[in-house]
């Protein structure tokens, strides 16, 4: 398995689609595999990517055949996949990676610790690679599902100073990555002048997630210093989706 942290660090720009099982049943995972590479090759083309992930994983509480689900995915694609998880029950040791998130933007013990707690022991056994994470809520003009699941309120985009001071503490604390979501299905993604402050403030990898639907603002938030980008509801909504 490439190493996962290292592999960001050194790729200009890296692209993750992130995949609900949720929202996916399992027999619909190998016709989706077979699908992607066509849009991977074309997005790839359109915004010189250096390489792809799999982000799977959902704010939803329920596991119901999560491990299933990461095996199928694995045994139709040779593309890394990474647990982007919603609870300490999203684990599957068929996956490459996991995020170990922190839900900094929030004052909510369970997801800024308990969860972390509960699922330490179980990590402790894996052979995944673990990426502890700055998670940071961004308010992206609707309450999205992460929003609502933690209980936690967004931070306002208005207010970048309160942002860049969020995502220095994260990289203090010891993340590898910091993660700007505006929250999945977002009305507004991240501002690109966010992106700009805080990449030029950090010196861990960034990643942008939510609400981005097209090139030119991928191309943007890329070009702002984000080293990776996160898509999920354009490519849910249409596999062949190509910005
Ligand atoms: C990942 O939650 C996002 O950071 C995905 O958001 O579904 O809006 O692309 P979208």
């Amino acid at each position: 398995m490439p190493d996962l942290l290292i592999s960001i660090k050194q790729a200009n720009r890296s692209l993750a689609v992130l995949i609900d099982p949720e929202k996916m049943p399992l027999d619909a995972v190998a016709a989706f595999a077979k699908a992607i590479p066509s849009t991977i090759s074309s997005l790839k083309e359109k915004l010189q990517i250096d390489q792809f992930f799999f982000f799977v994983g959902g704010s939803s509480m329920e596991n119901t055949g999560f491990d299933e689900w990461v095996k199928e995915l694995k045994k139709h694609t040779d593309t890394t996949v990474v647990i982007f998880p919603g609870s300490p029950e999203q684990l599957s040791e068929n996956a490459d990676g996991l995020l170990f998130l922190s839900l900094l933007s929030g004052r909510n013990p369970e997801f800024l610790i308990e969860h972390q707690v509960d699922a330490a022991r179980r990590l402790k056994e894996t052979h995944l690679e673990i990426v502890p994470t700055g998670y940071l809520l961004i308010d992206g003009g609707k309450e999205t599902a992460v929003q609502c699941v933690s209980k936690t309120l967004p931070l306002p985009q208005n207010n970048v100073e309160n942002i860049v001071n969020h995502a220095y503490a994260a990289q203090l604390m010891g993340n590898q990555l910091v993660y700007l979501e505006a929250g999945s299905g977002a009305v507004k993604s991240v501002a690109t002048e966010i992106v700009r402050e805080v990449s030029a403030q950090i010196n861990v990898p960034l990643i942008v997630g939510g609400g981005l639907r097209t090139i030119a603002q991928i191309e943007a938030i890329y070009k702002a210093g984000a080293k990776m980008v996160v898509v999920g509801t354009a490519i849910e909504e249409n596999i062949n989706w190509n910005g």
